[in-house]
């Protein structure tokens, strides 16, 4: 897995953006519920994660910038009276790498997703002072991460989660430079396995999100949890036009098995998220996660690897005229 990093990818298509969610997805905000919460609000766990990993041969220190992540004020979900606590945590060092620690992803109920140093972490609750805008953790080394060999890269984690409360808390990452702006740093990325986010409030805005097809994938399993039957999911790829899947009605998850042909490997898919016309279903969060045909989970990246995939209408070889 990920020989890619680094290593194939050509560089015309080398990622320079570090905002999560990532600037192609479309996707307003990242959620996390506090434990409070009914799963019919739409995050299932009530926690969240993501990967940052970053170049070996970058030498500066790197920021993680967190907007809006009071659950108060702008942005935020309410139930009732905003009482919700989230805790952000960033972990570097070895147990972080979820190539080396399939528990890192956080995936299975009950294991420790917290695997790795713990470098910082802070509670944040309805607080007007970090309401609509940024807090940053940081400064960090590049070498605190946990080294991954093969896409020569540190690895980084911060996990989101709802201690206390049941409202939910909308906030975005953004792996920066600096401390005081958004500055990307060259062939950094970040991915998830287990992606809750919120949906735009209107009709015609589309969210898509990017997981990457690694060779010797024949077939993935889509598990996607509380699209409260709002429209459609379809998966595009540059071999694929456009195929719908099943999709979750509220508080439940609905699966399927998509094949995956030759042509898609070592390419992104595109999940497209497309509400449905009529009556706006607001505030809609919704969670995706895959799984390979071993069973192992799939990442979504923020900044696609390969670029946005695009169908290519297959080619017609024109028969040749027979000769007389
Ligand atoms: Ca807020
Ligand atoms: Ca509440
Ligand atoms: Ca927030
Ligand atoms: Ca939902």
């Amino acid at each position: 897995m990920f020989s890619f990093f680094l290593l194939t990818v050509p560089s015309v298509y080398r990622v320079y953006s570090q905002s999560v969610p990532g600037k192609d997805e479309n996707i307003p905000f990242l959620v996390t519920f506090g434990k409070e919460s009914k799963t019919s609000w739409g995050d299932d766990d009530h926690f969240q994660i993501f990967f940052f990993s970053i170049p070996r041969d970058f030498k500066e220190q790197i920021y993680i910038r967190i907007f809006d992540p009071d659950t108060g004020g702008e942005n935020d979900e309410i139930q009732g009276e905003f009482n919700t606590s989230c805790l952000f945590s960033v972990y570097g060092g070895e147990g972080v790498d979820p190539d080396k620690n399939e528990d890192s992803k956080g995936l299975l109920q009950g294991v420790n997703f917290k695997k790795g140093n713990l470098l910082v972490s802070k509670i944040f609750a309805s607080e007007s002072r970090y309401d609509n805008t940024y807090y940053t953790f940081g400064p960090f080394n590049p070498t605190e991460g946990d080294l991954n060999e093969k896409w020569n890269a540190y690895i980084f984690k911060i996990v989101c989660e709802g201690i206390t409360g049941d409202d939910g808390n909308l906030y975005k990452y953004f792996l920066s430079r600096k401390s005081s702006t958004d500055l990307p740093i060259e062939g950094a990325n970040s991915f998830t396995y287990d992606y809750t986010f919120r949906m735009w409030n209107d009709f015609k805005s589309v969210a898509h999100i990017y997981p990457y097809i690694d060779t010797g994938i024949v077939s993935i399993k889509q598990r996607n949890f509380d699209w409260d039957d709002d429209g459609t999911i379809i998966v595009v790829s540059k071999y694929k036009q456009g195929i719908s899947v099943p999709i979750s009605k509220d508080d439940e998850w609905a699966e399927s098995k998509i094949l995956i042909e030759p042509p898609e490997e070592g390419s992104s898919l595109d999940f497209q998220f497309h509400k449905k016309e009529g009556t706006l279903i607001k505030n809609n969060n919704v969670v995706m996660t895959l799984q390979n045909q071993r069973g192992e989970a799939l990442e979504f990246f923020s900044s696609p690897i390969g670029g946005v995939p695009v169908y290519q209408a297959k080619i017609v070889v024109r028969p040749l005229t027979p000769k007389k």
